[in-house]
């Protein structure tokens, strides 16, 4: 105690300050490192990175969500891992060099993160167990008693053992006397680099076996998934025409491939369900025949197999979160029956479906829509296999015409039937709305913004979706010109969306292409802008080119 505060009256000078701070860091590391192993025990979600990221993601602000999907699309959860290590490097940094003159505020700093990272996973809607909370805490531990014992190296040459060892070596070996080049105080060089070496080394081969731990984690689902044989609908899909896609280089598909659909979700670590374990409880208001209903009850009921469009609310005019699945599954209307659930045209007490998935997710759909004779179904299959992890296996909700964040719940688990007026589901927490039908909109594929094509005949080209009331027509305007009538692919349904083309004959200069679709409705898609925030973007997509 005394040797300490005498070290802390002496100012330490820079050398001493920087190799604080590099303990800082490897301390903090060595408690990631533990954390990572420890959440391979627990569960993966229990990592404290996952769990601040997952409690960041919940709390970020519609806005600012909105502007990272915009900026960093599918990539956004990367980038928000990368931000938190970033933010906890500069801390790590700063509380290291503080160590350095007092020692166990430093390493009590340490063991205040893990309370953060311990707060944040056990409050996480997933969390079922206070185990969630032992790798943030016992990482903690472990960083701080690292930070402990090699700020102490830096403190004193004579105070613990191995440091008096590293002190007496120094004396022999004569080759750089500690107190010439630091006079303020000695300090065990030798045993300091010893000491964070080692740490290094461990803490490195520690996280090494936690993250593939993590990453091969789930296997009873993969293997449930590959089990998986989906039987042949008892209502199919009628085949896809041939003239529902046109072949014009650069437009989307009528059928997104699985690999190729878009992705959103609130999921830092995608949650891999055992499909032999999982099941679907439906129950809540006005539901006079609660049920219970396993993976193989789902697979062996009546299936209907559809083509349905799925779209984003959070996608910008123009933007990529739209793709189209033929997807089979069971009718919710017919399962909703069966459980004695009315719809309120009908007198029934409930006008909110709520979802819940197995990471927590809760999304809010109208009963009304989901029993009006639409194809809402809990979908089992997506393009002639299971459905992938990232999309929801072992089931999940597709509603035709309402956007996804008021009716696609992936890893969906439980059904409560209530009202709109009792429960407020995830999305509409933070701002955005109630219900929301999918808006009526239409996308330029090709040609690409600021392309330069040739003069001469050009294939302008896209996709138009009004899902649930059908595209009736599409129409291009050339700069300021006259609106023409696109071709349209032939109609799947009036549930996907629909290719449209229009041959451009394309002259010299910058030129702005616009689309706009009309629905069966009659309804001209609107003009006027609006942000994606609160029930999806409108306005119409332009496209500027340079014919050369
Ligand atoms: N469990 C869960 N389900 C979810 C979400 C989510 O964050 N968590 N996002 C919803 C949103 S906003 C959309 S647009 C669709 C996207 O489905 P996809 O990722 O399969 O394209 O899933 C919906 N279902
Ligand atoms: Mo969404």
């Amino acid at each position: 105690m005394k040797d300490e505060e005498k070290d802390q009256r002496v100012r330490p000078g820079w050398p001493r300050l920087a190799l604080g701070a590099l303990s800082g860091v490897l301390a903090g590391f060595a408690s990631l490192a533990v954390a990572e192993l420890l959440a391979a025990a627990v569960r993966p979600q229990s990592s404290p990175v996952i769990a601040v990221g997952g409690a960041s993601i919940d709390a970020t602000p519609a806005p600012v969500k909105d502007w990272a999907i915009r900026h960093f699309g599918t990539d956004d959860k990367l980038v928000l891992q990368c931000g938190i290590l970033a933010v906890l490097a500069v801390l790590a940094l700063a509380l290291g060099a503080l160590a350095v003159r007092f020692r166990r505020v430093g390493a009590a700093g340490v063991l205040l993160f893990g309370v953060v990272g311990a707060a944040a996973a056990v409050s996480r809607p997933d969390s079922t167990s206070f185990a969630d909370a032992l790798p943030s805490v016992l990482g903690a531990l472990a960083g701080a008693l690292l930070l402990y014992g090699l700020v102490g190296h830096l403190t004193t040459g004579k105070r613990t053992p191995a440091s008096a060892a590293g002190a007496v070596v120094k004396q022999a070996g004569e080759s750089q006397p500690a107190s010439s080049e630091f006079p303020e105080c000695g300090w065990d060089r030798r045993g300091f680099v010893l000491a964070a070496a080692s740490a290094a080394a461990v803490s490195a081969a520690v996280g090494a076996v936690g993250r593939s731990l993590n990453a091969s984690h789930g296997q009873d689902a993969i293997a449930s998934r590959q089990k998986v044989v989906l039987p042949s609908p008892g209502s199919p899909a009628g085949p896809v025409s041939k003239r529902a896609g046109f072949h014009i280089q650069g437009i989307s598909p009528f059928v997104t491939p699985n690999g190729d659909f878009y992705r959103v979700d609130t999921a830092l670590v995608v949650p891999k369900v055992d499909a032999t374990a999982w099941r679907l409880r439906i129950h809540g208001k006005g539901v006079r025949h609660p049920g219970v209903y396993s993976f193989d009850d789902l697979l062996h009921r009546e299936l209907i197999e559809r083509d349905i469009t799925l779209t984003c609310v959070s996608n910008e005019v123009g933007g990529p979160y739209v793709g189209n699945a033929r997807w089979i599954g069971v009718r919710l209307a017919d399962l909703l029956a069966e459980c004695g659930v009315k719809p309120p045209s009908r007198g029934g007490p409930a006008d909110q479906l709520v979802s819940r998935s197995v990471d927590g997710m809760t999304i809010g759909s109208p009963v009304e829509d989901l029993m009006d004779g639409r194809d809402a179904m809990l979908a089992l299959g997506m393009n002639g296999e299971p459905l992938p992890f990232d999309h929801g296996f072992p089931v999940r909700m597709i509603v035709p015409g309402l956007y996804g964040f008021v009716s696609a719940c992936k890893w969906i688990e439980d059904i409560e039937l209530t009202t709109f007026d009792s429960y407020d589901p995830y999305w509409v927490k933070r701002g955005w709305a109630r219900k929301a039908p999918i808006k009526t909109e239409s996308r330029i594929d090709t040609p690409k913004p600021f392309a330069r094509p040739q003069a001469g005949t050009v294939m302008i080209a896209g996709v138009a979706w009004a899902q649930h009331r059908g595209i009736d027509k599409v129409e291009v305007r050339i700069d300021d010109g006259p609106w023409q009538e696109a071709h349209l692919a032939a109609e799947d349904t009036r549930d996907t969306w629909r290719q449209w083309s229009l041959p451009w004959q394309a002259y010299k200069g910058g030129h702005t292409l616009t689309v706009r679709a009309t629905d069966r409705t009659g309804a001209v898609q609107t003009d006027k802008r609006t942000r994606t925030i609160p029930d999806g973007a409108s306005g119409w997509h332009s496209v500027v080119v340079t014919v050369e």
